[in-house]
């Protein structure tokens, strides 16, 4: 690995450095430990991204076992977990430990950050694949990324069957062959949640994940609750920042969430009935079969439509302050909507926004969330699954 610190610490350029391998590079990127350095791991984040990777972001503050879940559920190629606490002797083995109990022993962990030489060793031994030290260069840590990619097999040497969803639906997005004999169903209730950027769709998301796993404790028969998040590829580089998966609780929630990030150039949701399909048809084992599935759109804007094609209700999310009456007249988005959420509902703006929407909505139910704060959600939740076909 070279050392230099030129790149690191200044621009980097766009370009796609992946175009040629089988398929785009999937790293988690993880942050274990109490520490909030969150610097390295934002900058080696973009310069991923701009390399054509697409990156996951699971946040501050993750277990390993909370990373170990992340690592299977999202099908990555390499986890980069940034450590600075000086936690990394406890929590690397941890991890790799984590990954093996998971059912996923074959995805390498690298780690970076304040490491000092002399732990190197001792990380490698426990089944680290690498050790960075402050100082890499970003094109280094990329073309570390790109080597960890493998073809992608149908199978994987793993009874684990949350695992194995995860790469159907590796393959599924990417238009390949899926196995013959994955199980396919449609799951009970399907939920589209799509609005503009910025309104909130990912933490309202969370939270009526959150919602579900609650109610699920007191009436099993709800089943278990699945997210798919899209977000946008980058038309220049086909990378992706995939960073919604940070507004779930993993380390509450653990395995009662299944939560996919993927992403599509603009409105592509070309592989997503059988995507649908596939985690309908996962045996959960003791866990339970997901009978809820939450989809959240890219939020492009207000003609992104087409995620009423594939779901049984579409709630459209928006803010106080975003437009006035006339944006509300416009054709699309608004047409979709089964039912309306004002989201932010402590912002300004949010009596004209609640006004112009009852003015619009109809026979529509609105509603008004905090989703920060959980208010709301509860009604929302009820709301969605009345609607749902069960
Ligand atoms: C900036 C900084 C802060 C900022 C953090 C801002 C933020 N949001 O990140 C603030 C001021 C908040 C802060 C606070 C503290 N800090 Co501080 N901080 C630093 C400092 C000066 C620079 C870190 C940084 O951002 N570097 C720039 C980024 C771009 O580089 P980087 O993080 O190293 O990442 C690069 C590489 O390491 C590598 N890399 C990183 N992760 C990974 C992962 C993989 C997989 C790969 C391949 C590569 C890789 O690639 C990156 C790009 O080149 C370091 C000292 C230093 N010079 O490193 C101390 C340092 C990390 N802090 C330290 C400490 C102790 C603290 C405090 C506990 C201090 C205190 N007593 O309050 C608090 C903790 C606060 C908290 N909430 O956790 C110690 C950690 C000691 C240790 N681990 O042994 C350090 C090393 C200082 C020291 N010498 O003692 N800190």
């Amino acid at each position: 690995m070279g050392t230099s610190l030129s790149v690191a610490t200044t621009e980097f350029e766009k370009l796609d450095r992946c175009a040629e391998l089988d398929h785009r590079p999937r790293v988690l990127l993880g942050k274990m430990g109490l520490d909030g350095h969150d610097r390295g791991v934002k900058v080696i984040a973009r310069a991923l991204r701009d390399s054509g990777v697409h990156v996951i972001y699971s946040g501050l503050w993750q277990t390993p076992r909370s990373l170990a879940i992340s690592a299977r559920d999202e099908d990555c190629d390499v986890i980069a977990a940034s450590m600075m606490s000086n936690s990394h002797l406890v929590l690397g083995p941890k991890l790799v430990e984590g990954l093996g109990a998971m059912g996923r022993s074959d995805i390498p962990v690298h780690m970076g950050g304040i490491i000092p030489q002399a732990d190197i060793k001792t990380l490698l031994d426990s089944g680290v694949g690498a050790c960075f030290t402050t100082g890499t260069s970003l094109i280094d840590i990329v073309e570390a990324v790109k080597s960890t990619v493998r073809p992608l097999d149908q199978s994987l040497a793993t009874d684990h069957p949350t695992a194995q969803l995860a790469r159907d639906l590796s393959l599924a997005h990417s238009e390949r062959d899926v196995r013959a004999d994955a199980p396919r169903r449609r799951p009970k209730r399907v939920i589209g949640v799509t609005g503009s950027p910025g309104a909130g769709k990912s933490t309202l998301v969370a939270a009526l994940a959150a919602e579900h796993t609650r109610r699920a404790e007191e009436d099993p028969s709800l089943g278990r609750v699945a997210v798919v998040a899209f977000d946008p590829m980058s038309p220049i580089t086909s990378g992706a920042l995939l960073g919604d998966r940070l507004r779930v609780d993993f380390n509450r929630l653990e395995e009662k969430v299944f939560y996919r990030s993927l992403a599509i150039r603009g409105e592509d949701y070309h592989s997503l009935d059988a995507i649908i399909e596939l985690i309908g048809g996962c045996d959960g084992g003791d866990l339970g079969a997901f009978d809820t599935l939450f989809i959240e759109t890219v939020g492009a804007g207000q003609n992104e439509t087409r995620i009423r094609d594939h779901v049984d209700r579409t709630a459209v999310v928006l803010v106080p302050g975003m437009g006035d009456a006339v944006q509300m007249d416009k054709a699309g988005i608004l047409e979709i909507a089964d039912l309306f959420v004002c989201n932010k509902a402590d912002h300004h703006g949010q009596n004209e926004l609640m006004r112009d929407l009852r003015d619009i909505s109809g026979k529509r139910e609105v509603i008004e969330t905090i989703a920060t704060h959980g208010k709301g959600v509860g009604e929302l939740y009820d709301a969605l699954m009345a609607g749902a076909s069960a």
